[in-house]
């Protein structure tokens, strides 16, 4: 490491059994903020309640002077203005967008990092020039690998001082929903949401989603890039090279019902018939089945599912609960029709990602 980098963050740290989040945590959930669980309500996520999740600092890029720059391993190199880019066909694809550290707050021990209960999700309208056709017109050369995708911040992580940098192969570049977004539910993107132009991958953990997009360069090689080969990586033991991280795993959560108490948060709701609504999703395949249980995951009954017009958002759902006095917990199961589901356990790994392990509501019926 560069001995004039700060090492403050180097190497990751597992919180010590009992301790509880620190200054540091608590400097980042201050910035980085999830999304209010009784916004599940809405289909698409109004923007301020959208969750948001950045590195380093929101960088300022003057949308006029923004260009992108389309490079490596194509026939020909491009640089593309806003005026251009807005100037194609555009598509408009909702999005259910998720952080793979989802989750992590809860788990032991610890990972220390963007401490997530479950709230790290949204659902936006995402407008923008599809990216297989800018690299169709620069021509991928046959010896491509992999599409790179560099943002506008900069930062230093765990000793490594870079820019924000991800990395997609080939195929999933080429995806017909991924889009070069320049809206966001019908505006220009807002500064935090990665103004003026950013990726979107549908299907993918949000880390995938590059803001503040200025360069583009296709590889003949696979990134070994901090994002890709060192930080979203599921391993168990440090030395482990892990695998990525990369689709969204299955989870369904609750509106919460009733009403809270300020300092636990423990619903309150009254004594009689109780409707439970929520969202559920999966970044591998179409929700298929949602559960509820209304005894802490002992019994379960299936919800009734909405339709599912836009494959890449989340799926509304609602049950009924006759709510009798005394404490109660609420817990939801989604499945996906890949079969896959939601553990009542978590599945802990060093970073604390893809950890979709169920919510659990604590209610309080005061009959
Ligand atoms: N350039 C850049 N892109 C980024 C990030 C970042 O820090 N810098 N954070 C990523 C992560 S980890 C997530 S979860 C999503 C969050 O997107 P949002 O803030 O628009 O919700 O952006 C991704 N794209
Ligand atoms: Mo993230």
């Amino acid at each position: 490491m560069d001995a004039r980098l700060p090492e403050v963050s180097f190497p990751a740290r597992l919180a010590e059994p009992g301790e509880g989040i620190g200054m540091d945590e608590l400097a980042l959930a201050a910035r980085n903020h999830g999304m209010p669980l009784e916004a599940l309500r809405y289909d698409v996520t109004p923007t301020g309640l959208h969750y948001l999740l950045t590195h380093y600092d929101i960088p300022v890029v003057d949308p006029d002077r923004w260009r992108l720059a389309v490079g490596g391993v194509v026939t020909r190199s491009l640089e593309l203005d806003l005026a251009g880019l807005r100037s194609r066909p555009a598509r408009t694809v909702r999005v259910t967008m998720e952080c793979a550290g989802n989750g992590r707050a809860r788990l032991l021990p610890r990972p220390v990092s963007q401490p997530w209960l479950v709230e790290a999700v949204g659902t936006a309208e995402w407008t923008g020039v599809p990216l297989r056709e800018v690299l169709t017109e620069a021509g991928v050369g046959p010896a491509a690998v992999e599409v790179v995708f560099t943002g506008a911040d900069h930062g230093v992580e765990r000793g490594a001082e870079q820019d924000y940098q991800r990395s997609l192969p080939l195929a999933e570049a080429f995806g017909a929903d991924v889009l070069l977004a320049y809206e966001m539910n019908g505006a220009p993107l807002p500064p935090q949401h990665g103004s003026p132009v950013r990726l979107v991958v549908p299907g993918w953990y949000g880390m995938a989603h590059v803001k503040w997009l200025r360069e583009i360069t296709v590889a003949d090689q696979p990134f070994t890039g901090f994002q890709n080969a060192v930080a979203y990586r599921l391993r168990r033991e440090p030395g482990e090279q892990g695998e990525p991280v990369t689709l969204i795993e299955p989870r369904a959560l609750l509106v919460p019902p009733g009403f809270p108490d300020f300092m636990s948060r423990t619903r309150v709701v009254r004594q009689g018939a109780v409707g439970l609504t929520g969202r559920a999703w999966s970044g591998r395949a179409p929700v298929e089945r949602v559960e509820i249980s209304t005894d802490d995951g002992h019994t379960w009954t299936d919800a009734d599912l909405g339709p599912h017009p836009h494959p890449w958002a989340w799926r509304p759902w609602t049950a009924s609960w006759r709510a009798t006095p005394g404490r109660h917990v609420l817990v939801a199961r989604a499945t996906d029709a890949t079969g896959r589901t939601q553990p009542a356990d978590q599945t802990w790994n060093a970073g604390g990602f893809a950890n979709n392990a169920v919510q659990r509501v604590p209610v309080l019926c005061d009959g």
